[in-house]
């Protein structure tokens, strides 16, 4: 036994030796798993998924930072609703500038974003070895991307989500086309088409792009939609930036935190039959005609054909507001 180890161990080295390790030096390719959409999420692209690039740059990074996914029908409202919040708070208009998109991100999104004007390549990699994607404005000609739907495309946005120091080539998500996904770039190809759009339409005089960070450091005190409820608290209670009545009930978000009542739903618009309990209690009610009925116990709620996942959650207030009716004890008769 003791000789055929030993044995063993010489074919080994002479493994090592006949073949010695490689020591060519690729260099780690960085990637960060930002989801990627297309700007025309169902491929038409007709108005406004045409000049939606950067509502889906946003929404990618967005996606990221929320840890959450795209599907096909998720991005396409998701892209909507950033068309919506510029339109309401920005004025209507097809393509930002930088400094707006900014605004837009620190007011209304759960994340933060800073214009870095003339960012180097190395300020640029180092971003996105930390972690964190960077949103870059293009003259879109200047990439010569094939796929592109036209070859003059001036006003263009992309997310930067990686590199790959071997090729010296970004890794990006490139919503300008269906095959956008983790499509890269040489660097110069990059910094080269990099632009700031800018306030002033059609100056590329300088350069700029959006760092940005996963969040609300200096900017969660700020309550955009005046509803009394700050973008951290918005994040807490699940309730819209920009919109001061969530739930459309006729009472803003932070009146209803304030009061007791859920801001995400119009409690007294619950139809009649719907079965609802609070987020504490395990006590579960049937709503019958403005009273509620205690189900007594889980083989009732069987018994009766109820689903658990019809059960509304349902504010503290709202159920103490309700009469009890009679106690659901067995089956109902129809
Ligand atoms: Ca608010
Ligand atoms: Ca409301």
């Amino acid at each position: 036994m003791h000789h055929k180890k030993q044995l063993h161990i010489f074919w080994v080295l002479l493994f090592f030796l006949i073949h010695p390790i490689h020591t060519t030096a690729h260099e780690a390719i960085h990637t960060i798993p930002v989801p990627f959409t297309p700007q025309a999420p169902e491929k038409n692209w007709e108005q406004p998924w045409q000049d939606a690039c950067e509502e889906a740059s946003v929404v990618m990074v967005d996606t990221l930072y929320q840890n959450k996914t795209l599907d096909t029908q998720e991005a396409q409202r998701r892209i909507l609703e950033i068309f919506t919040i510029k339109e309401q708070y920005f004025g209507a208009s097809l393509d930002e500038s930088v400094e707006t998109l900014s605004s837009l991100i620190n007011l209304f999104l759960p994340w933060e974003a800073q214009v870095v004007y003339s960012p180097t390549l190395n300020e640029i990699i180092s971003e996105l070895s930390q972690n964190r994607p960077v949103i870059a404005p293009v003259h879109g000609a200047d990439l010569h991307n094939p796929h592109f739907y036209s070859d003059s495309v001036q006003y263009h946005m992309l997310v930067l989500s990686g590199y790959d120091p071997n090729t010296k080539e970004f890794i990006t998500q490139e919503p300008g086309t269906q095959y956008g996904l983790d499509y890269r770039y040489p660097y110069d190809t990059i910094m080269n088409a990099i632009v700031n759009h800018g306030q002033v339409r059609g100056s590329h005089l300088s350069k700029a792009v959006l760092f940005t960070k996963n969040t609300i450091k200096n900017t969660g005190f700020i309550d955009r939609d005046a509803d009394g409820l700050s973008k951290k608290q918005e994040i807490f209670y699940r309730t819209k930036t920009y919109i001061s009545d969530t739930d459309g009930d006729g009472y803003s978000d932070g009146l209803e935190v304030t009061s007791g009542f859920l801001p995400t739903l119009n409690e007294y618009a619950l139809e009649h039959g719907s079965l609802i309990k609070t987020e504490k209690n395990p006590k579960v009610y049937l709503l019958e005609k403005g009273k509620k009925h205690h189900i007594v116990n889980e083989q009732v709620f069987l018994v009766n054909n109820w689903k658990w996942y019809n059960i509304k959650t349902v504010s503290e207030r709202y159920i103490s507001s309700l009469t009890d009716g009679a106690s659901i004890k067995e089956q109902r008769s129809h």
